[in-house]
């Protein structure tokens, strides 16, 4: 069978469907022709765009989780397995072959009409030790007989209609990475998988993936080079996949679009092949709201290129994600939360495929269980249970009412979590509370039920906060070091912190040199190459003072040398009307540290820069100006940082830019 009958398999299935849909619009009367949940699934607007929407598949939930299967199975056209095909799992040792894992996941796909893209054939990591250790020649046995056997285990069923052949097989810079495939036989195995896997299945779209390819940059555009040799030379390539693994702290890839369409001019399609988009947690309104905007911004990049087939999303729900373990303190990279409640990224994802779940008049139910503890002469903390929505709640507002009876109840903050605590009360005084939640469409709840609360005496208290803990210096500079520790607690609230200072590393006293509201501080105006010690201590409204914290010593960075800066700059790679420059180095000449540098050079005639990473670039006329884009403002003495550049010129014109000058603030 060919995967070319599953097109047309497909629209003979969903044509009952629409049928039905059209003689509902026609019996069911006009006011309750629009149901309630006005979320049109992701995967029916996908198709009307004619692009596929999908999700990686973890095989536990997928068998074990009714929420996980009625979501994957609804709103989604295409699953990639995320782990179920890997090497490890297909092949963990020679010629012993395992497809449970992948053969669950292709049978779901069948069921629920959904296409499957295979995830990977050949890949530096998750594959077992006994193929690293291999010679060149069994190493190209064992790589050869385990796509044959791999691809071929699908090769008949329309339902696996592309692969991942070869998966991160460049470095940040462009180069091949020296991953133990690349050592043991040469850039050739690239081209050796691809003729593989075609030799096993005449018909799957056959693909290279990698991450950080997104935006024009060296690697996309070593991918880029390498995608062009292999079309030259005959090898059967057929796809590009951009991973799409974003943080919203490195700024959106603003010429993603740009970056699709030049690889669609080679004769290749484009996937989205493994989209999230991590913030730092916890979450809050305002970076669920920038998250969104960057789905929104990649789904435009796809749907304006039509070699762009699709996106597949790496999982769905927040429960299952690969981030938070190998990003400690990021994460809510995905569409639903833990709880499989929509976010406000997939109202972004829905939004941009043209639904409008926007239009929902359904409200959220009310929160319950609304409770208050740990209640002080000014402060109280409520915490409930959440409210379910069809499209998702959004937030709590808390709302507050004088007394015991009577008076108005007014909105006096809001929450994105199911707790929130109120500051700022009047001692031995009674407050009520209610919350109630919102959603994306602006729609509120009705309340919560009531509780009543009573601040403390709020005098006679003679408890000292804890001690603070974990106090530990960061960003020490030959005039300035940035504290940080963990809170104290207290029964009445801890109102702030004392920063106490001692000189050198023993000896002295410890004497007050500032104090803090958080849990950080930043000393200044300190002496260069000389040693401190800090400690802080709590308190509270009473007056009451903790135990100091541990003590962390600190030595400054000499100064008074000279900041100076040069610039080393490298043409990487070139083409006929266009090169990239990588590494632009520079370095801190001087004897003390900078912080800030700014790199100037010119262009020649007729060429522009096209893109640019880890440097600030402004232009003017042919005059370019390069200043850090943050993390790499403040370099050590005799340390590098590095930045780089795209540039377009006329065809046939081998200049490159010129006249690279360095300086310091
Ligand atoms: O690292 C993110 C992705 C980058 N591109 C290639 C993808 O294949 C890769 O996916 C991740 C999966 O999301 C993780 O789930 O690949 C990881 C492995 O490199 C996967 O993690 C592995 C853990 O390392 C194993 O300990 C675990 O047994 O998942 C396995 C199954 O849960």
């Amino acid at each position: 069978m060919t995967h070319r009958s599953v097109p047309v398999a497909r629209s003979r299935r969903l044509a009952p469907v629409a049928v039905a849909a059209l003689l509902a619009a026609f019996v069911v009367p006009v006011l309750a022709a629009e149901p309630a949940n006005a979320a049109t699934p992701l995967r029916t607007l996908a198709a009307a765009k004619n692009k596929f929407i999908g999700f990686a598949a973890a095989t536990g939930p997928l068998a074990n989780e009714s929420a996980y299967r009625t979501i994957a199975q609804t709103e989604f056209s295409q699953i990639t397995p995320e782990n179920a095909m890997k090497w490890d799992s297909t092949e963990p040792s020679d010629n012993q072959y395992n497809f449970s894992g992948a053969d669950q996941i292709v049978t779901f796909a069948a069921a629920n009409n959904q296409v499957v893209h295979g995830h990977t054939l050949v890949w530096h990591s998750q594959t077992p030790s006994w193929v690293q250790s291999l010679s060149a020649s069994a190493m190209r046995t064992a790589m050869n007989d385990h796509i044959a056997t791999v691809v071929g285990h699908f090769a008949s069923n329309p339902v696996v209609q592309s692969w991942d052949v070869v998966n991160e097989v460049f470095d940040e810079n462009g180069g091949y990475r020296s991953s133990f495939w690349y050592n043991t036989l040469g850039s050739g195995f690239i081209a050796d998988a691809f003729r593989a896997a075609r030799a096993a299945d005449a018909d799957a779209k056959l693909c290279i993936n990698d991450y950080n390819v997104e935006g024009i940059n060296a690697k996309s555009t070593a991918m880029y080079n390498l995608v062009n040799t292999l079309k030259g030379q005959g090898v059967p390539i057929d796809c590009v996949g951009l991973q799409t693994h974003l943080s919203t702290q490195y700024g959106f890839p603003g010429d993603m679009q740009q970056n699709i369409a030049r690889f669609a001019a080679l004769g290749v399609t484009v996937r989205i092949t493994e989209l999230d988009i991590r913030i730092p947690t916890p979450r809050t309104a305002a970076k669920d709201a920038t998250q969104a905007q960057y789905y929104t911004n990649v789904v435009n990049a796809c749907l304006a290129v039509s070699a762009c087939t699709g996106i597949t999303i790496w999982g769905f729900t927040d429960k299952y994600s690969w981030v938070p373990d190998t990003f400690p303190s990021e994460g809510a990279a995905l569409i639903y939360d833990e709880n499989y409640q929509v976010k406000p990224s997939y109202t972004a994802v829905n939004t941009a495929l043209g639904g409008s779940p926007n239009n929902d008049t359904t409200a959220p139910s009310a929160p319950s269980n609304l409770a208050a503890s740990g209640t002080t002469s000014t402060s109280t903390t409520l915490s409930w249970t959440a409210s379910t929505d069809n499209v998702g709640v959004t937030g709590y507002d808390i709302l507050r009412a004088p007394g015991t009876s009577g008076g108005t109840f007014a909105v006096v903050g809001s929450s994105t979590t199911t707790s929130f605590t109120n500051t700022g009360l009047t001692a031995a005084t009674s407050y009520r509370y209610q919350v109630r939640a919102k959603d994306a469409a602006g729609n509120t709840s009705a309340v919560s039920n009531t509780v009543t609360v009573t601040t403390s005496g709020g005098t006679g208290d003679t408890t000292a906060p804890s001690a603070p803990s974990n106090l530990a210096a960061s960003g020490t500079t030959a005039s300035g070091t940035s504290l940080s520790w963990t809170g104290s607690t207290d029964n009445v609230g801890v109102t702030g912190y004392d920063i106490l200072r001692a000189p050198g590393t023993s000896g002295g006293t410890f004497a007050v040199v500032g104090t803090s509201t958080t849990t950080s501080y930043a000393d200044s105006g300190l002496s260069a190459a000389t040693s401190y010690r800090y400690q802080v201590r709590a308190k509270d409204a009473a007056g009451n003072v903790s135990a100091v914290s541990n003590t962390v010593t600190v030595t400054t960075l000499s100064g008074g040398g000279t900041g100076g800066c040069s610039v080393t700059a490298t043409v990487q790679t070139s083409w006929g009307n266009g090169y990239v420059m990588d590494p632009v180095t520079v370095k801190n000449t001087g004897t003390s540290s900078i912080t800030g540098w700014t790199v100037t050079f010119t262009l020649p005639a007729g060429h522009t820069i096209s893109g640019s990473w880890n440097g600030t670039v402004t232009v003017s006329g042919q005059n370019v100006t390069v200043k850090p884009v943050g993390w790499n403002s403040t370099v050590a003495p005799g340390a590098s940082v590095a930045f780089g550049f795209q540039v377009s010129r006329p065809n046939g014109d081998t200049s490159t830019a010129s006249g690279f000058a360095c300086t310091t603030p």
